[in-house]
């Protein structure tokens, strides 16, 4: 066939996915008129994960997984948007990693509120102004966020989902070379992420200046001389700033996990990640006790971390498996003076 030919084709497909988008789109309406009459969240994971699954399973064409995913996150976050537009507020300020994990899941019609702190985008999910927040609760280098444990503590949200993303830095400035460059911007586990760089290029011996956010950081290199930031690519190109190099982090599998929190609590989906709080009672054998009871109705238990919040010691706990399901909600009834649960939700992953 001619370029012409394929096009034609082409054009005709595109004119009967109009439609059929339309149709569905019909139909999401009515599914949102049903939902805003009873008040029930326009968000369901587990559902969407069900119609992932089954299209992944009867699909023998070219799309991979992952472009089934791209493809039908973004028609699922426009169809969530003509249901009941919400607003998600995130970690800022605009280009952070975080915005852009934000926008992977909620796609780019939703309207977004970016926050100065992880406990500004806890404030306004609980207000109410958003109906979402997403936050980072931990790196594969740098461990876990502890302000995102302590405001999972203090406020009464849920966890409704777990996003994994490769974090990438790039080396951006206006200098032409690396020997103009006097100073760097970025945040300061970037920083630490990137030491093997900064050091083989001689760069450890510059000002290294550690602001809030590497998005911000690539404003300023913009804007100073002889400055340069590490930041995400979309922040170099969102401020204009020429990348002299890419993928600059020192372990090639530098992952963050993020968090999206709101107000309700996810069904089943039968693949379930549940995250907890345990203050146990200061006493020998308290733990073991408690992790006992978890091994004797095989529970898989996949995370434990101890956190100190004033002064007090607490443990961040997950295990494989939804609050409701059968074998688990008598555990968590035994230990309920002891456990805050922050939410059940799609497992992504097993871990970091
Ligand atoms: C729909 C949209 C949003 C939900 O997160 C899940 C699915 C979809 O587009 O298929 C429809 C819907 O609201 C629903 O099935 O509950």
């Amino acid at each position: 066939m001619t370029l012409d030919e394929l096009r034609t084709k082409i054009d005709t497909i595109d004119d009967q996915l109009l439609k059929l988008y339309n149709q569905r789109m019909e139909y999401v309406n009515q599914v949102g008129e049903l939902k805003n009459t009873t008040g029930a969240p326009i968000y369901r994971p587990e559902r969407e994960q069900a119609i992932l699954n089954r299209l992944k399973q009867q699909n023998d064409g070219k799309l991979t997984d992952e472009a089934i995913d791209a493809l039908f996150l973004e028609l699922f976050a426009v169809s969530r948007n003509l249901e009941r537009p919400e607003a998600i507020a995130y970690l800022g300020p605009k280009a952070s990693f975080t915005h852009q994990v934000a926008e992977s899941r909620f796609g780019a019609m939703s309207r977004y509120i970016p926050m100065g702190s992880i406990k500004a985008v806890f404030r306004e999910v609980n207000r109410g102004t958003a109906k979402f927040g997403v936050i980072p609760i931990e790196n594969s280098s740098n461990g876990i966020v502890s302000d995102t444990i302590n405001c999972l503590k203090e406020y009464d949200l849920k966890i409704i989902a777990e996003i994994f993303m490769d974090i990438h830095h790039t080396l951006a400035t206006r200098c032409d070379s690396i020997n103009e460059i006097k100073k760097i911007y970025s945040k300061d586990i970037a920083f630490d992420q990137c030491r093997i760089f900064l050091q083989d290029c001689g760069l450890d011996e510059v000002e290294l200046i550690p602001i809030e956010s590497t998005a911000k950081a690539a404003k300023l290199a913009m804007e100073e001389d002889n400055s340069a930031a590490i930041c995400a690519n979309v922040a170099a190109k969102l401020y204009n700033l020429p990348i002299l190099f890419s993928n600059i982090e020192d372990c090639d599998n530098n992952k963050t996990r993020f968090f999206v929190i709101s107000n309700f609590d996810n069904l089943i989906s039968g693949n379930d990640k549940t995250s907890m709080l345990v203050y146990l009672k200061n006493r020998p054998g308290a733990l073991v006790e408690f992790l006992n009871d978890f091994e004797r109705c095989e529970v898989n238990l996949t995370k434990i971390k101890s956190h100190i919040v004033e002064g007090e010691s607490i443990f961040f706990i997950e295990f494989n498996g939804h609050q409701k399901d059968l074998h688990i909600i008598d555990i968590i009834e035994r230990h309920k003076d002891e456990v805050k649960i922050l939410g059940s939700y799609i497992k992504e992953n097993d871990d970091i």
